[in-house]
């Protein structure tokens, strides 16, 4: 079965607890953050975000299990995009989801460390796919660890750049979205957003 918005805990910071946060609190954000670890390909929300290849006709991983779900008019409908370049974001229908869209983003392979250049590409996608989420008046949205897993980015550095993106954006268009879901599939990472949470959504 498929997990409804309202399955889907908000996420909300402990008070009083000493975090070197990054960000001032922002009442208007409050209740608008989950996190949830499982398959995005269950969530039955407006928009989930594909980490895609640059052609947009599947692959492994998030990319793969979302296209096995949604069947095949889902790459029909990606081939008639022709591609995406890195960091872009562009958006289709869910087909056999429980998502209405699906938004597809292409983030940086790794090789060796992380330049700025690929920073700023994993930045894009996070912040790419919100404006195309908020332009199809899409309010809820959930986001898989874009490029963490074949493409290479390490874990650790790629959950600040989500976090900051989507802090970022909301700040700006908080009136424009209901709920963000960062959407992790290993336990690992579950504990690195729990842990960087509160940097960027403090209580206090
Ligand atoms: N639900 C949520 N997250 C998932 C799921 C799932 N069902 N399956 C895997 N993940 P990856 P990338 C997590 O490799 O690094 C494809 O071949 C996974 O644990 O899917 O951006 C594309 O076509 C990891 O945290 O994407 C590209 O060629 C995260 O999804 C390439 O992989 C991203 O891992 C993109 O590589």
């Amino acid at each position: 079965g498929s997990v409804q918005l309202d399955d889907i805990p908000v996420w909300t910071p402990a008070s009083g607890v000493s975090v070197r946060a990054r960000y001032q609190k922002n009442e208007k954000l409050d209740r608008k953050i989950s996190l949830y670890c499982g398959d995005i390909t269950k969530l039955e929300v407006d928009a989930i975000v594909n980490a895609a290849n640059k052609t947009l006709l599947g692959g492994g991983g998030v990319d793969g299990a979302i296209h096995r779900a949604a069947g095949p008019m889902l790459k029909k409908e990606c081939a008639s995009l022709h591609c995406c370049e890195t960091g872009e974001a562009k958006i289709t229908g869910g087909y056999g989801l429980p998502a209405k869209y699906v938004i597809h983003t292409v983030g940086p392979i790794i090789q060796g460390g992380v330049e700025e250049e690929e920073r700023r590409a994993l930045r894009s996608c996070y912040k790419n796919s919100l404006q195309t989420a908020t332009e199809k008046a899409a309010r809820s949205v959930a986001f898989p660890c874009i490029s963490t897993g074949i493409y290479g980015y390490p874990p650790e550095q790629a959950v600040h750049e989500a976090l900051a993106t989507v802090r970022e954006y909301l700040d700006a268009h908080h009136d424009k979205l209901d709920r963000v879901i960062f959407c992790v599939f290993l336990p690992a990472d579950k504990e690195l957003y729990r842990q960087n949470l509160p940097l960027y959504f403090p209580a206090d």
